[in-house]
């Protein structure tokens, strides 16, 4: 173990649960989702995604990853609908990949792995106050999920790719100003639900996982420029961020529903 958590030998996924006992638990994310024992739920409504691009204000570096923070005092981007009994509001979202494009996403699909994968994290508004509060309950999360494969350029990504320049180190942010999140969704909104947790510490068993089935494009130069973000300070030794994921959990008896 080690003073924090991290992603290498020491730190990483295998020796969470010694500071974080709930890593063993029976809801953890993420999960292999086995598409012969998926069971197709003709109830789930469609998703309702409504983002506002006037609630993203800035993409910081934190280290282990970088994010794109969306102000969340009111609903102004939020989802509800699919398998949510309730309105969530648009908190953050963030990417995890890895060393190479064989590997990198959180979730697999039938023991594949993609490229990298995106997490637009909401916390539920109608009844809790604060995200902090929301990660406490099982009803209090849903991330909406979108793999990243490799191939084409993605147009909407590219005004992510082009900030990170500007946050290279460890704790450094910028102002990210009116840029739609909806750009990052796949085209089809069929989707895997299932119910889980953080992907790393305090990994909480709050989330109400939206899974789209479809992957976007993105190109070998955008994901090499997830990789060169750094997880060391401006002026120490220059430690790039290769890889940020956590390995499948057992599913534990939990049922994996599909929209479709
Ligand atoms: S995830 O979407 O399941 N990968 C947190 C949020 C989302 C996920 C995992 C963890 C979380 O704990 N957020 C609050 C505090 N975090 C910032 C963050 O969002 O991501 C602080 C931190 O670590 O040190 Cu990573
Ligand atoms: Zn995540």
């Amino acid at each position: 173990s080690s003073l924090s958590w991290g992603y290498e030998a020491h730190n990483g996924p295998d020796q969470w649960h010694k500071l974080y006992p709930i890593a063993q638990g029976n809801f953890q994310s993420p999960i292999d989702i086995k598409t012969q024992e998926v069971k197709t739920d003709e109830s789930l409504k469609s998703l309702s995604v409504n983002y506002n691009p006037t609630s993203i204000k800035s993409i910081v570096n934190i280290g282990h990853s970088f994010q794109v923070v969306s102000e969340d005092k009111e609903d102004i981007s939020a989802v509800k609908g699919g398998p949510l009994k309730a309105s969530y509001r648009l908190n953050q979202f963030h990417f995890h990949w890895g060393p190479c494009n064989e590997s990198g996403s959180e979730h697999t699909v039938d023991g594949k792995s993609y490229s990298a994968e995106l997490h637009l994290v909401h916390w539920n508004s109608e009844k809790y106050s604060s995200f902090a509060e929301a990660t406490k309950n099982l009803d209090g999360c849903a991330v909406l999920t979108v793999f990243l494969k490799v191939g084409d350029a993605h147009p909407g990504l590219q005004k992510v790719v082009d900030a990170l320049s500007q946050i290279r180190t460890k704790g450094k942010q910028a102002a990210f100003t009116s840029f739609d999140p909806s750009s990052l969704l796949p085209a089809s909104k069929d989707y895997w639900t299932y119910i889980g947790s953080l992907t790393h510490p305090p990994l909480l068993e709050c989330v109400t996982w939206i899974i789209f089935r479809e992957p976007i494009s993105v190109s070998p130069d955008q994901i090499n420029q997830f990789r060169s973000l750094l997880s060391s300070g401006e002026g120490e030794k220059e430690c790039p961020i290769l890889s940020n994921h956590r390995p499948p959990q057992p599913l534990k008896g939990r049922e994996v529903r599909a929209s479709f």
